[in-house]
């Protein structure tokens, strides 16, 4: 019989490559949607297979939306990626990310608790929660401390213990998948790589003249989307629930990709890119490298992806989006 998985967030830039990797694999896919008054909007990423998946009416901040649908669907796997997930938002609104992100993981994890405690769990957690610590051969791994400096971070990093804590407290298997930047085309577009590869290409194309962002000397550890995903399926299907970083091991600073992308268009960034405060962080993180080599030795993960080829992905969609709208 298929297996079937329960994707929270499943609309989502990694919850909609889930989704196309698992029905390969053969899984039956039920996915989370909040309501929302214009639904197209919110099913674009996934309208491609939406008739072959299951979408359910849920909000992680209501908890018996949650137990409902796992008791309705009966998962095998349960993959939680629902979040407010943009960091410089968290400042604005920390309430409510501390809300969904931490208490609707808990939520979700309660829900596994008293309604299906067989399900293997995926808990989506960040790179973001390890703040300004780094490890002294300037990497960041499953056992460098965490001092996150976002409301995100500190978000993610109840949820992260929550899940450590109810997989021993209760003997669930929760994992958490400790995973750096990753990009793709379904990057929501007010994220820093969406937002200049777009903006690059509608320099090149006479739509705009400039890019205006925040800080350009911030380093990230950026990866494909498509990579990711296959590594939260791999910790899922581990024999004992356990806490991975997946990353590349390469870092580059936000200029470094702005950089690459215009130079890829025949352009020098220097021309068109400027800076303003309204896209600074009250606290920015500054250096992410991520050590990978425990998933890479344990589950065998190896990224098919290098940071050119992620922005060739992201370029070759953005121009075809563009022209098709000239
Ligand atoms: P994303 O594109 O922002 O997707 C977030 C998803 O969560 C969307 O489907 C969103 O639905 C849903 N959601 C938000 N609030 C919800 C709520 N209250 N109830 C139910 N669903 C809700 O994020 P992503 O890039 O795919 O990331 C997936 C997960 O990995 C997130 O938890 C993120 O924090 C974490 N993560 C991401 C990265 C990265 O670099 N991408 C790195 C580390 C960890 P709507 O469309 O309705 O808003
Ligand atoms: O693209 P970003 O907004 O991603 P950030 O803050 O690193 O968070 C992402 O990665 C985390 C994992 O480390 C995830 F947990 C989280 O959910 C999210 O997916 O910003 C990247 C860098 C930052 O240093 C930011 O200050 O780019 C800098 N930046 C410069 N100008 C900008 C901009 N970021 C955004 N979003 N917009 C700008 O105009």
């Amino acid at each position: 019989m298929a297996k079937r998985a329960l994707i929270t967030g499943i609309n989502g830039q990694d919850g909609s490559y889930l989704t196309e990797y698992l029905l390969e694999l053969g899984y039956h896919v039920g996915g989370l949607v909040r309501r929302s008054s214009v639904a197209e909007n919110q099913t674009h990423r996934i309208n491609n297979f939406i008739d072959d998946i299951e979408t359910i009416y849920a909000d992680l901040l209501d908890v018996s939306t949650i137990e409902q649908a796992i008791k309705n669907f009966q998962p095998d796997e349960v993959y939680n990626l629902a979040a407010q997930s943009h960091v410089r938002i968290s400042f604005d609104m920390p309430a409510f990310t501390a809300s969904v992100n931490a208490i609707g993981a808990l939520n979700v994890f309660q829900a596994i608790r008293t309604s299906m405690p067989s399900a293997r769990v995926y808990q989506a957690s960040s790179s973001e929660m390890f703040g300004d610590s780094v490890d002294p051969d300037g990497f960041q791994r499953e056992s460098t401390p965490m001092h996150p400096v976002s409301p995100y971070g500190c978000s993610k990093l109840f949820a992260y213990s929550i899940a450590r804590n109810y997989r021993k407290a209760y003997k669930l298997y929760i994992s958490n998948g400790i995973l750096f930047n990753h990009e793709s085309p379904r990057r929501g577009s007010n994220f820093v790589s969406a937002k200049l590869v777009q903006a690059a290409i509608r320099i090149k194309l006479n739509k705009q003249s400039t890019l205006v962002l925040g800080n350009l000397d911030s380093y990230r550890d950026w990866g494909h989307s498509k990579d990711y995903v296959r590594a939260m399926h791999l910790i899922v299907n581990h024999t004992e629930p356990s806490d991975f970083v997946v990353a590349t091991g390469e870092t580059h600073s936000v200029r470094d990709i702005c950089q690459m992308v215009f130079e890829k268009l025949d352009m020098n960034y220097q021309d068109y890119v400027r800076q303003d405060s309204k896209y600074m962080r009250p606290e920015e993180l500054p250096y992410l490298k991520g050590d990978c080599s425990r998933i890479r030795s344990v589950l065998g993960w190896i990224p098919e992806y290098n940071l050119s080829m992620l922005m060739d992905d992201m370029i070759e969609y953005y121009f075809k989006l563009e022209k098709a709208s000239t």
